[in-house]
């Protein structure tokens, strides 16, 4: 078998996705989620000018030589353009070797080791009241986890905390639009709430609560501290990532867990965090980590170092990252939480899929393959529109992380 063609389409059915199509001679077609929020076209260029030339002849079923010819061969190694790029070539070869076995991709990676992916949904409000509706609303849906966002009083617009509270979407204008923190708010606000969603809720759901990368280690462990009483699952991204070594910091004051690995894209990036055991959650997903093939070498350390997974599902990843996620998710021994954050109706659409929700957990459908499509007629009917995630800064308007 050859690969004959591959196909870039971007599309936006109210938010932009880029999905690669690798096409063979024997018909048999892959897809693999190309999508980096707010770059979009840098990846589309990367696949469609230096990616797709390369993939035209070769045998469909390497997969593994195929992601070392992307990596080693591109001579420049690591960063999210690349990597999300060699992660639809590889995802799309896995589709492609399930479809010619006749096979789900679980089954290709080892077979079942649970019966379903445990998600989490994210429950948000500006004020505790609205907070307690959008819990209780997750739960009633059979929800086991929940993330929980709260606005922060005297910030007028944070983190999470959305109009519509079943599909978020923070890339919402065609340029950045701003806005403002204060730690000393958050800090002193936040502890308030899990106490409150705890004491309204009780000891069963598994509560969680996202940073987005806005404290110093000193800060995140004071966060850590003080959320203690509350029994969160995880508190996410406390601190920027780049400086593994700070997360000693967090550790060394507080046993509240940790999750960080959603801007991540190489093995590299978690190397220390995982051997260190530094982290408890690993949120790494397989568009922006180059594939099943590599996050499942992420997950394999992991595993060693009593971590598991927390798979980043935004929807600024497509219905196709989702699948491949979910095959991993089933799949691996040291599987944490799947976060799950709904797609649109028309997103849904343009992406056909197996996968489903029920009672708390997302199955991924026995189908050859990932079990997920893109419809190309209603891709075409949704043009790229630019759009950009906010940028954040403090009061005096020093720019701070988002
Ligand atoms: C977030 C994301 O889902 C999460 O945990 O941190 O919503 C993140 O802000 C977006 O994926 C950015 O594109
Ligand atoms: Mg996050």
């Amino acid at each position: 078998m050859k690969i004959v063609d591959a196909r870039v389409i971007v599309t936006c059915p109210g938010r932009n996705f880029v999905t690669l199509k690798i096409i063979t001679d024997e018909g048999v077609t892959g897809v693999g989620d190309a999508t980096l929020n707010g770059r979009e076209l840098a990846v589309e260029s990367y696949l469609r000018d230096h990616v797709v030339p390369l993939l035209i002849g070769r045998d469909p079923a390497r997969i593994e030589d195929t992601w070392q010819y992307l990596y080693q061969g591109a001579y420049w190694r690591r960063g999210p353009v690349t990597m999300s790029a060699i992660a639809a070539v590889d995802t799309a070869l896995w589709d492609i070797k399930g479809k010619v076995a006749g096979l789900p991709v679980y089954d290709l990676l080892g077979g079942r080791s649970r019966t379903g992916v445990t998600v989490y949904g994210h429950a948000n409000g500006e004020t505790m009241d609205e907070i307690l509706v959008e819990v209780a609303r997750y739960l009633d849906l059979g929800y086991r986890a929940v993330r929980v966002q709260s606005g922060v009083p005297g910030i007028p617009r944070t983190y999470g905390v959305s109009a519509d509270k079943m599909f978020y979407e923070p890339a919402d204008a065609a340029l950045p639009t701003e806005t403002t923190w204060s730690t000393e708010r958050y800090l002193a606000h936040v502890p308030s709430v899990f106490a409150r969603v705890r004491d309204e809720f009780g000891p069963d759901v598994r509560l969680l609560h996202d940073v987005h990368h806005r404290l110093t280690p000193i800060e995140a462990a004071r966060l850590g501290r003080s959320l203690e009483p509350y029994g969160l699952t995880w508190i996410e991204d406390p601190v920027p990532a780049e400086l593994p070594e700070g997360f000693r910091i967090i550790r060394q004051h507080t046993t509240t867990p940790i999750a960080t690995g959603e801007v991540f894209n190489t093995i590299w990036d978690a190397a220390q965090l995982i051997r260190e055991q530094l982290i408890d959650y690993i949120r790494m997903t397989v568009v922006h980590s180059g594939g099943i093939t590599h996050l499942r070498r992420v997950f394999d350390l992991a595993a060693l170092h009593h971590v598991r997974s927390g798979s980043h599902g935004a929807t600024d990843l497509s219905p196709v990252c989702m699948a491949a996620a979910l095959h991993l998710d089933i799949a691996i021994p040291n599987f944490g939480l799947q976060e799950y954050m709904r797609h649109t109706p028309e997103t849904d659409a343009v992406f056909p899929h197996e996968y489903h929700y029920e009672d708390g957990y997302l199955h991924p459908g026995d189908a050859p393959g990932l079990g997920v499509d893109i419809d190309e007629a209603a891709a075409a009917r949704y043009p790229y529109a630019p759009a950009y995630l906010p940028v954040n800064r403090l009061t005096d308007g020093t720019l701070h992380p988002w």
